[in-house]
């Protein structure tokens, strides 16, 4: 199944979301696969948001990144990019749907809470980033059962 990579950045930290954002994540029926709290450094973040790196707020991005620790999450599930990016919502706060993340507790477009991988690419390159091999877990979950159908799990 597919995997995605959440980040809850710096201003979700400080405003205690953590808790209400893993929870979102739960309850839709996703499998936490890897968690971690990290620093993100210069070199991490140059590779990161390199499509970003000639825009006129990359260091803003960056220092913005940087300036607390952040939580690191994998997510696996079937299309769990899309249906990932759909719970966190359009970038910009003020713009995102009602009931998406973005959409339910921020109004920025750069300070936004939370990042999700945006394609498949982009999923493998940041849990390669992220993620050392042993910090990504398989396990059996009882809930499989529930959250699909067999014929989609099969
Ligand atoms: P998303 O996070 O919705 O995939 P991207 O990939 O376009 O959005 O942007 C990555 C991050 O760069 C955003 N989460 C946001 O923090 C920052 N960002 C994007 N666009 C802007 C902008 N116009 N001004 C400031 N920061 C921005």
């Amino acid at each position: 199944m597919q995997k995605t990579v959440v980040l809850v950045k710096p201003d979700g930290i400080q405003r205690g979301l953590v808790g209400e954002i893993m929870s979102r994540f739960e309850k839709k029926g996703l499998k936490l696969v890897g968690l971690k709290m990290l620093v993100l450094t210069d070199d991490v973040l140059d590779e990161w948001y390199k499509h970003h790196k000639d825009r006129s707020f990359f260091d803003d991005l960056k220092k913005f990144m940087k300036w607390t620790p952040i939580v690191a999450m994998c997510w696996q599930g079937l299309e769990v990019i899309p249906a990932v990016r759909k719970i966190v919502g359009t970038t910009k706060g003020r713009e995102a749907e009602a009931g998406s993340i973005r959409g339910d507790f921020g109004m920025s477009g750069s300070q936004n809470i939370i990042h999700a991988s945006d394609s498949v690419e982009a999923a493998e390159k940041e849990i390669g980033l992220l993620f050392d091999k042993d910090e990504l877990f398989e396990y059996g979950s009882a809930m499989e059962c529930l959250i699909y159908a067999d014929e989609e799990i099969k």
